[in-house]
């Protein structure tokens, strides 16, 4: 048997659930229990937070998990990405007022900029040597600028709406993201060897989506 995070409900659920499905492993979603097993493959479902998949994996409390790519950087938990999954796609970008004029990175030396991301944002500025003021906040983090606590944000994009909703604009794309199945490093045995088995299957949904 192994044990698969996904996120409880989100923007992954429902995704997360179909490509399961598609790859013909029948599992109920999480509207009735946060942990099911699959009727027909040797699978288990553990349903959290998104935020908790990379610990819970790292700790083995789950074998393998779906999660964006970014909660697997800013987390640093110890995970293998085994294969990304084509959903979920999104960036995390620094973002402005509109109205403010842009040349390049130093715009942001001394300013403060509002994240859920500290830790990709940090490193992202010490490689390119700006000294900034990292607020982590955890939610609405684009409101940050009209409210007057930040200068600025990085945050999540997909279509920039949000960003044009609060009177932001786009200067730097950061980090590509999208949903990944991550596992525990060195699953062997048993575990490893259903773990190739599902590998065996999402590679075949992945060829007859194209
Ligand atoms: O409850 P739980 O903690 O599990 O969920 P959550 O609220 O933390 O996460 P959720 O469900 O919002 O997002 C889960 C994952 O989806 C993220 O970690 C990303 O990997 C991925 N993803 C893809 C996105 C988006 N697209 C996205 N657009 N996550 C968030 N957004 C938000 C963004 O924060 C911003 O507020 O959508 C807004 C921007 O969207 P646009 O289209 O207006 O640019
Ligand atoms: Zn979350």
């Amino acid at each position: 048997m192994i044990r698969l995070a996904l996120q409880t409900k989100g923007r992954l659920n429902e995704e997360s659930l179909a490509i399961i499905r598609e790859a013909g492993i029948k599992v109920e979603d999480s509207k009735r229990k946060l942990l099911s097993r699959a009727s027909n493959f040797p699978l288990e479902i553990l349903y959290l937070r998104d935020d908790d998949i990379p610990h819970a994996v790292a700790a083995g409390i789950a074998d393998i998990g779906i999660v964006g790519e970014n909660e697997v950087a800013e987390k640093g938990f110890k995970v293998d990405v085994l294969q990304k999954l084509g959903f979920g796609k999104c960036r995390i970008s620094l973002a402005i007022p509109k109205g403010e004029s842009y040349q390049d990175l130093s715009y942001f030396r001394g300013k403060r900029i509002a994240t859920s991301y500290p830790n990709i944002l940090g490193e992202f500025f010490t490689s390119n040597g700006i000294n900034a003021d990292i607020e982590e906040i955890a939610g609405s983090v684009e409101i940050a600028p009209a409210v007057g606590i930040a200068d600025a944000i990085f945050d999540i994009v997909s279509s920039g709406g949000t960003l044009i909703s609060n009177g932001l604009k786009e200067v730097e794309k950061v980090f590509y993201s999208e949903a990944a199945l991550i596992a525990t490093p060195g699953l062997g045995g048993e575990k490893g060897e259903i773990l190739s088995r599902l590998l065996f299957r999402l590679g075949a949904v992945e060829r007859s989506r194209g």
